[in-house]
């Protein structure tokens, strides 16, 4: 599947929650203010997040208000105000030697899956690639790491089940100059933010690779459920207090209807969604790109590419 495809597929539930119920609203004669407050509450609903779902209906009473305009020209104006709302990522750039990838979130968000899944991809693309399995809380989280490592091929590094993730990580770190790999990312045990004690396993961790070297990690990266919506905005800025977060992952946009939270998100933190689940697959892991997941929601010109 071409990752247009991908996208376009993973994306049909919540493109049926936005766009379904949005087409018997618009477009219908004039527009009105009764027709923009429809609109605002419909986008709510399917989770866009209060702020995106008054910026994007606000767009429309400002090019639009009292006219007549056809449901593809509001859809439009809906559309180029959605990109707006999001940021392109900066592209992934190898910055050390090795490159050091934290990866931090809640239990189930997909942590380990999305590894799997960059191993995969940094792999394909050149680069050497190791990964740690800093989530030692349970002997399968690491069993289920190391099936990664063997079907991304990239190296391992574990220790034993209730070791110190710490002491993994700084490992890891070593271990990646030895085998001269230029990419480590470490898996972490999921962690609520406001449990305050695996916040402090998580800042250890930090703290005890910057013993190597002080850039180290150069990416924190936040793994997020995409069925959480907009509940996943508070629990990230507090994720974001205690550890600078450079980017986020949102995972499982395939299975829900709440992938419209994207825009939520956006509008409300200054964190660039790097990359997006679209499957539990090993290629299903997507770089994040504002004008794909538009044309994901709306339709269009995903359409006349394919
Ligand atoms: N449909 C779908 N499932 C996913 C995606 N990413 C992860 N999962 C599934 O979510 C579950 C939890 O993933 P896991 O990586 O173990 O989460 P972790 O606890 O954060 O490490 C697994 O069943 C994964 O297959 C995704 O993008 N789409
Ligand atoms: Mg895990």
């Amino acid at each position: 599947m071409g990752l247009l495809s991908v996208i376009k597929s993973g994306l049909s539930k919540t493109r049926e929650a936005i766009l379904g119920e949005l087409k018997g609203i618009v477009g219908a004669g004039k527009v009105t203010d009764e027709m923009l407050e429809q609109l605002e509450e419909h986008l709510i609903k399917a989770d866009v997040g209060t702020e995106a779902a008054f910026l994007l209906t606000d767009a429309l009473r400002e090019n639009a208000l009292g006219k007549s305009l056809s449901q593809d020209e509001i859809l439009k104006i809906l559309r180029s105000e959605a990109e707006r709302l999001l940021v392109d990522p900066p592209p992934f750039k190898v910055q050390g030697n090795p490159h050091v990838i934290l990866i931090i979130g809640v239990n189930g968000a997909g942590k380990t899956t999305t590894i799997g899944k960059l191993a995969k991809r940094f792999q394909t693309e050149g680069h050497k690639v190791l990964i740690a399995a800093g989530d030692t809380f349970r002997a399968a989280a690491i069993e289920q790491l190391e099936v990664w490592a063997e079907r991304s091929e990239a190296e391992f590094v574990r220790h034993q089940e209730g070791s110190d993730p710490a002491a993994v990580a700084y490992d890891a770190c070593e271990a990646a100059k030895a085998r001269g790999c230029d990419i480590v990312i470490i898996d972490t045990a999921g962690r609520l933010h406001n449990k305050d004690y695996l916040m402090e396993e998580l800042r250890k961790v930090v703290r005890v690779m910057k013993k190597l070297d002080e850039a180290y990690p150069h990416d924190i990266w936040l793994v997020i459920d995409g069925n959480t919506g907009q509940n996943t905005i508070s629990q990230t800025k507090i994720f974001h207090q205690s550890f600078p977060l450079t980017g986020l992952v949102v995972t499982k946009l395939d299975g829900t209807a709440r992938g419209g939270s994207l825009l939520g998100i956006a509008s409300a933190l200054k964190i660039p969604i790097c990359w997006v689940g679209m499957g539990e697959r090993i290629d299903q892991l997507v770089p994040f790109s504002k004008q794909e997941y538009v044309d994901g929601l709306f339709e269009n010109a995903l359409d006349i590419q394919e």
